[in-house]
């Protein structure tokens, strides 16, 4: 079968990932702001008797990729083998989309233009004329909408036709000055036994005239280089002096200016209507009152994650609860039965009982993802920001860091400066990830009065925010001298969500947090219950048989099971595990199992939970089954649940949040101080308030 490999590219935002979804069952992650996808991803379809192979790369707004999403981008551009250029811009602002085609038509590949979003252009009453368009860049042009799945099919048929096509003949050309320098420099290149294509050639020179440093070193290591870096000085000062510009750069800027404005002059039809969007942005990135609507936005997020997420906890519960207790009767009595009813089922029925607050968290940051409010609420949030060294564009990966840290380390790639993503990156870990929601719902409803519970869970988030700030203030001031890079962030225009997708991407994240609670969660509370079940005490055991026989009333037996059960535990590895480590978390007032149940949060911030669930679920064999949030309020007091929320707010995230931060940040010297200092910070941090709380009598 024949593959035929497509590149999708284009500037961010302008919906190159909805129209792949659009036309195959891939389920790529879009979002209305810029910088959705930073890293590449394949998607594969068929027609007929071909197979396209699709490749989804991130937005990039030039060739002179500056951030790490846009260098993916432009390596595969120059790096990678394929056949088709898929340039998609947004027909909305096809003049300045059109400036970066200029550099794509360029590289002098096969290549497509889809125009997209025309479904909105029309609406605003803008039209373009597409065979105009083509016939003015000479290459085959598409109209879409992937929203109204319109055109997306033409865009494979193109593709299809194009694959078997010859290449077109290139329309269009710069200055006959800059042509003349082209010319003279591509025969020296096509000397070379490494180029036989002049296209290829051609594209080569005009980024060495613009001093493109990824193209320099490759040509570089050629022998011919040597004659042709004498040209190349002389071509560049000859159209520095012509121009009267400093750089090639921007002679070539100029000229893919004009001529993407003569093109949209000669097939475009402007839309003059004062935008629904400009009516709403007037209210919600009002001078005063935008903040506290932000405000306001997220502290009714959070009301409703816990109050409406509330709701449907108990019947979880009572289903997990059940469904252990029919277990026990059916399954043979045993190590078997136990792992299973006390080990497995009640630690994923702890986690799963949060489903629902996790949902509507989702829920809320997707909004905020698809409609386009992301731009608005980091536009807002710019100045306040700054003052404490971060960078306004930095509120993308954070806000990502409320749903999982994993893609928001991943989102930091957008920010241009590396110091900017390197303080972004380290108090990343601050914003509260969804994970450990479970560990707080859990925790507040213990310890906190119903009618504050919404309240609490804000100001976890909000102190997990602002500490953030203030450590970023901090490391700015200490290792990153210097003022935050300033940013221009696009503002999209407002999108209605389409309802469907947002089911789906909920409906993915319910899938993705039930699979982890049915593997890895399951995994870990096995290896927990395996570790607090062994080794055997047999002299315990019979030393308490006979007590128990010896035992007059009902009472004085149930209190000689549970004191055997505690004693059990603590001679358990795990037992031995705690106390090894109790001494660290015991001026915090941690017992051993709560020092356990922190440490391996560690793994997956939801393994407190089920860790918790089962380390307390000990010794209450034949009481009526209480819940694990009435056995906390027991057995924990109020200061020592509060270090513990303060702990779970800064220390380490996960370890696969941890890899992550590793993966893209090479340095050892930061990978050491990342995985050191959240950790000697929340002791710290979990200490003072203990003791303040100590202190007024708590
Ligand atoms: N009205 C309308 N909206 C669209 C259309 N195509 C995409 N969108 C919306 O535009 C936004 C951007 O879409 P994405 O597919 O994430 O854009 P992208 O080009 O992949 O963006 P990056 O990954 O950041 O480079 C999303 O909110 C989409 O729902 C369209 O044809 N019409
Ligand atoms: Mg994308």
């Amino acid at each position: 079968m024949k593959k035929i490999k497509v590149a999708m590219v284009g500037q961010p935002n302008v919906g190159k990932s909805s129209i792949i979804n659009s036309i195959s069952d891939a389920r790529l992650h879009v979002g209305n702001f810029a910088g959705v996808t930073v890293e590449k991803k394949e998607v594969l379809i068929k027609r007929g008797d071909k197979e396209i192979d699709i490749v989804d790369l991130p937005g990039i707004y030039s060739l002179n990729a500056y951030t790490p999403e846009e260098q993916v981008a432009k390596r595969y551009l120059i790096e990678e083998d394929y056949d088709i250029l898929v340039n998609v811009v947004d027909a909305n602002v096809l003049q300045r989309n059109l400036i970066f085609t200029m550099q794509l038509l360029d590289m002098g590949k096969k290549m497509i233009l889809v125009v997209n979003m025309i479904d909105e252009l029309e609406k605003a009453g803008g039209k373009i004329d597409d065979k105009r368009l083509s016939e003015l860049l000479g290459i085959p042009v598409v109209l879409a909408s992937a929203k109204e799945k319109r055109g997306v099919e033409n865009i494979v048929e193109k593709i299809l036709e194009l694959y078997d096509a010859p290449k077109p003949k290139r329309k269009i050309y710069y200055n006959e000055k800059i042509e003349y320098e082209i010319e003279k420099l591509k025969k020296i290149l096509l000397k070379s036994p490494h180029f036989h294509d002049p296209e290829l050639a051609r594209f080569y020179v005009i980024r060495l005239l613009e001093k493109d440093e990824d193209i320099y070193k490759i040509v570089h290591d050629l022998p011919i280089f040597l004659e042709l870096h004498e040209v190349l000085g002389e071509s560049i000062k000859r159209l520095k002096l012509e121009f009267d510009e400093d750089s090639v750069s921007d002679i070539l800027a100029d000229e893919r200016n004009s001529l993407a404005k003569s093109i949209v002059m000669q097939s475009m039809i402007m839309p003059q209507k004062e935008t629904l969007t400009d009516r709403i942005d007037k209210i919600l990135i009002h001078p005063v009152f935008g903040l506290p609507i932000f405000l306001f936005f997220m502290w009714t997020l959070f009301q409703l994650t816990f109050q409406v997420g509330s709701i449907p906890m108990e019947y979880i519960d009572q289903v997990f609860t059940n469904f252990g207790d029919w277990l026990k009767n059916i399954l043979p009595q045993g190590d078997l039965n136990s792992v299973i009813t006390e080990g497995v089922v009640p630690a994923v029925g702890a986690i799963v009982m949060f489903l629902p607050n996790i949902l509507i968290l989702f829920l809320g940051i997707n909004l905020l993802e698809q409609t386009g409010y992301m731009a608005r609420a980091a536009f807002l949030l710019d100045g306040f920001l700054k003052k404490f060294g971060l960078q306004g564009k930095a509120f993308i990966p954070l806000v990502s860091g409320f749903g999982c840290t994993v893609p928001a380390y991943m989102a930091a790639r957008t920010l241009k400066n590396p110091k900017d993503r390197l303080i972004t990156m380290l108090v990343l870990g601050f914003m509260n990830c969804s994970a450990r929601l479970p560990v707080y719902v859990l925790l507040i409803a213990a310890f906190f009065p119903a009618h504050n519970a919404g309240n609490v869970l804000f100001v976890i988030y909000i102190g997990g925010a602002l500490l953030g700030l203030l450590v970023a203030k901090i490391l700015r001031e200490l290792l990153f001298k210097g003022e935050p890079e300033p940013f221009v962030m696009e503002m999209p225009p407002y999108r209605f969500p389409s309802l469907k997708a947002l089911a789906m991407e909920l409906w993915i994240k319910a899938k993705i947090f039930i699979k982890k609670a049915g593997t890895f969660i399951a995994a870990a509370a096995m290896i927990v219950w395996f570790l607090s079940s062994y080794p055997k005490n047999p002299e315990l055991l019979a030393e308490y048989e006979a007590r128990i026989e010896a035992a007059v009333s009902e009472s004085q037996k149930k209190a000689l099971y549970n004191e055997l059960a505690a004693k059990e535990l603590e001679s358990s590895y795990l037992g031995k595990i705690g106390k090894f480590i109790e001494p660290v978390f015991e001026p915090l007032g941690f017992d051993w199992r709560l020092s356990v149940a922190t440490i391996s949060g560690l793994a997956a911030k939801e393994v407190i939970v089920s860790t918790l669930a089962t380390l307390y679920a000990v010794g209450e064999a034949d009481e009526t089954s209480s819940t694990l949030r009435a056995k906390l309020a027991q057995s924990v007091d109020f200061k020592t649940a509060v270090a513990l929320i303060v702990i779970i707010m800064i220390y380490s995230p996960c370890v696969a949040a941890m890899s992550t931060f590793y993966a893209e940040i090479p340095q050892w010297a930061w990978r050491g101080f990342y995985t050191v200092y959240p950790n000697v910070l929340a002791w710290l941090a979990a200490f003072t308030v203990y003791k303040i709380l100590e202190f007024v009598g708590l």
